[in-house]
């Protein structure tokens, strides 16, 4: 973008610089071949870890960098622009299981797991959808049941991000009876570690984007809980995923703006170096007015997200704002890349142009944490509460 509509500081530049150079070293040499092989290279964690880019929100005396959210975000930018495996990775480390644990868990929680997150050394996930509570989160049926001093859990949950090599997954299971179900406030949420007997990762989903970052199936078979792994209360699971994932969508919406921008920046080198009718092709208006679009988009879309991360950082009510930057943020990867795949023509429906990876990873920023569809009802619910 020609002018800096986020005006930012120096330490956000600092940041930035260092995430645009760890992803142009680390990730981009490599990223063709990860993608192609469905590669998850674990050694990724650890180097994001001692950067400090797992522990972003986490605060100092947790060994976090304590940083606010835009700063955040303008980082996980910068990796979505290169890899946006590697981005969700960081997304939801960073966006729901520190942030639940941090908000919702008790002082001994927070030191038995928030260091190690910070450091890199235990990957945090999150565990909400199920195979048949998608949208309907709420309809999840893995139970726990409480016995002495332990939960014991059973069931399954689907789309797990990092599933099978994380340390730390908030994990959200029924702790009301099949007799006496409560709905929404009769969920729990739970810090499952993969050591616990019962554990077991299933099936590696095989997809169509993002293939450099793991997705699986987790089931639980009277898997044992210790009680202190319990996340606050016990109803209340369901209410902390919710608010969590305000900024998991946060998260996201910066992840789609990376892959628009990358998508932009692709398309507006190859409409210079690519001639036709003895002209390079952004000469055409055909080629500039998609190029304005998707630069207006990308710049909507970001001047969103980082309004409401302020306002998220100031402590207001951002359900809304939240749903409306990762609806909008998504939508634009969406068109960008699908810009950006018209504008190289055949040489955008193949491997030997980064294209054609872009538009296959924007298409799950419209589908994980909460369709477009999701999006649309919560930001008209707000509208209504806001009129009432
Ligand atoms: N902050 C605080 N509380 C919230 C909240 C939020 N952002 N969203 C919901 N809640 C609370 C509600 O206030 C309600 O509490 P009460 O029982 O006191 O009224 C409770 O949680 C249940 O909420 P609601 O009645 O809205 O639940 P629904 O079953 O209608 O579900 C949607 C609401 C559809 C918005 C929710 O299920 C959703 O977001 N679905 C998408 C799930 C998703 O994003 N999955 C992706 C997982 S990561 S791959």
């Amino acid at each position: 973008m020609k002018s800096d509509l986020l005006n930012l500081t120096e330490d956000q530049r600092t940041i930035r610089d260092l995430a645009r150079e760890f992803a142009k070293n680390e990730i981009a040499p490599y990223i063709a071949e990860w993608d192609e092989n469905a590669y998850f290279e674990p050694s990724i964690v650890q180097k994001m870890g001692d950067l400090g880019f797992l522990g972003m929100l986490i605060p100092e005396e947790y060994e976090g960098l304590g940083l606010d959210t835009s700063t955040y975000l303008i980082a996980l930018e910068e990796i979505a622009v290169v890899d946006a495996s590697t981005a969700v990775l960081m997304s939801v480390h960073n966006s729901l299981p520190t942030q639940m644990i941090l908000r919702f868990g008790t002082d001994e929680q927070k030191n038995r797991f928030l260091p190690g997150m910070a450091r890199g050394e235990i990957l945090g996930a999150f565990a909400l959808s199920e195979p048949d509570a998608g949208s309907d989160a709420a309809a999840l049926t893995t139970q726990a049941v409480h016995e002495g001093d332990e939960w014991v859990l059973n069931g399954t949950k689907s789309w797990v991000t990092s599933g099978n090599h994380a340390g730390a997954i908030i994990t959200m299971a029924r702790t009301d009876t099949p007799r006496d179900r409560k709905g929404a406030r009769g969920i729990g949420a739970f810090i499952i570690t993969p050591d616990l007997p019962g554990f077991h990762v299933g099936k590696k989903e095989d997809k169509l984007g993002l293939r450099a970052s793991p997705t699986v199936q987790l089931t639980f078979d009277n898997l044992r809980v210790p009680a202190t792994n319990l996340l606050g209360l016990p109803h209340m699971g369901f209410v902390y995923a919710m608010q969590s994932l305000e900024n998991g969508r946060l998260g996201i919406a910066a992840q789609a703006v990376g892959i628009a921008r990358a998508a932009l920046e692709a398309a507006t080198a190859y409409a210079a170096e690519r001639h036709q009718f003895d002209r390079p092709i952004r000469e055409f208006q055909a080629i500039q007015f998609k190029l304005a679009d998707m630069a207006t988009r990308v710049a909507a879309s970001r001047t969103l997200l980082h309004a409401a991360a302020r306002a998220k950082d100031r402590g207001e009510n951002v359900k809304q704002a939240t749903s409306m930057a990762k609806l909008f943020a998504s939508e634009t990867a969406m068109f960008a890349t699908n810009q950006a795949v018209q504008i190289f023509g055949g040489y955008g429906y193949v491997k030997d142009y980064p294209v054609e990876r872009l538009f296959r990873d924007a298409k799950v920023t419209e589908i994980y944490e909460g369709t477009s569809e999701i999006q649309r009802i919560v930001i008209a619910r707000e509208q209504y509460h806001e009129h009432r």
